[in-house]
């Protein structure tokens, strides 16, 4: 579209619909416009010391990039306790009062859980943390949207005219 064409496009329209017309394709780009890969830099080295007590990890989530090199010390305050981590496959168990290490590639993407591999009581099976790999994009995809929609509620109940503050024609055809 040339600049006249899109002046010409731009003047036949009323604010609303243009306002609506930036939302909308705002909306767009938020969802489906590709992040930067944050990943892609140098991978790092993670030590990542858990304390392990009846029956919760601290910290028990925990967040790294892709190729990452991870090392989990499990420090187990009270009993036996242990930490299996899915879809990777890998555990470790420590002593009462010991510590026990792990380390591994994070080479998966995605959330992943550990929970403990060692009946440790009652409420063992709820002994759970989460592991995640990679930039949760969905998270500022969400975020994004969430503001965008308010954005536009506002606007559609403040009405959007040409002699508005945020007067788009205006400020287009300057
Ligand atoms: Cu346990």
């Amino acid at each position: 579209m040339n600049p006249t064409n899109l002046r010409n496009f731009i003047a036949s329209r009323t604010g609303k619909q243009l306002a609506w017309i930036l939302i909308i394709s705002s909306g767009l780009l938020i969802a489906f416009a590709p992040l930067p890969d944050f990943s892609r830099s140098a991978p790092q080295t993670h030590f990542i010391r858990i304390e392990a007590n009846k029956f919760a990890y601290q910290p028990a989530q925990l967040h790294v990039n892709p190729g990452d090199i991870v090392t989990i010390e499990l420090a187990s305050t009270d009993v036996v306790h242990g930490l299996y981590l899915d879809s990777y496959d890998l555990a470790v168990q420590s002593d009462p009062g010991q510590t026990a290490t792990l380390t591994f590639i994070a080479d998966k993407t995605g959330s992943f859980r550990f929970r403990c591999n060692i009946t440790c009581g009652a409420l063992h099976p709820f002994m759970i943390g989460k592991f995640t790999v990679g930039v949760n994009q969905w998270l500022y995809r969400g975020w994004s949207l969430a503001i965008l929609i308010v954005f536009g509620i506002l606007a559609s109940t403040h009405g959007w005219r040409r002699n508005n503050t945020f007067n788009i024609i205006s400020i287009v055809q300057k």
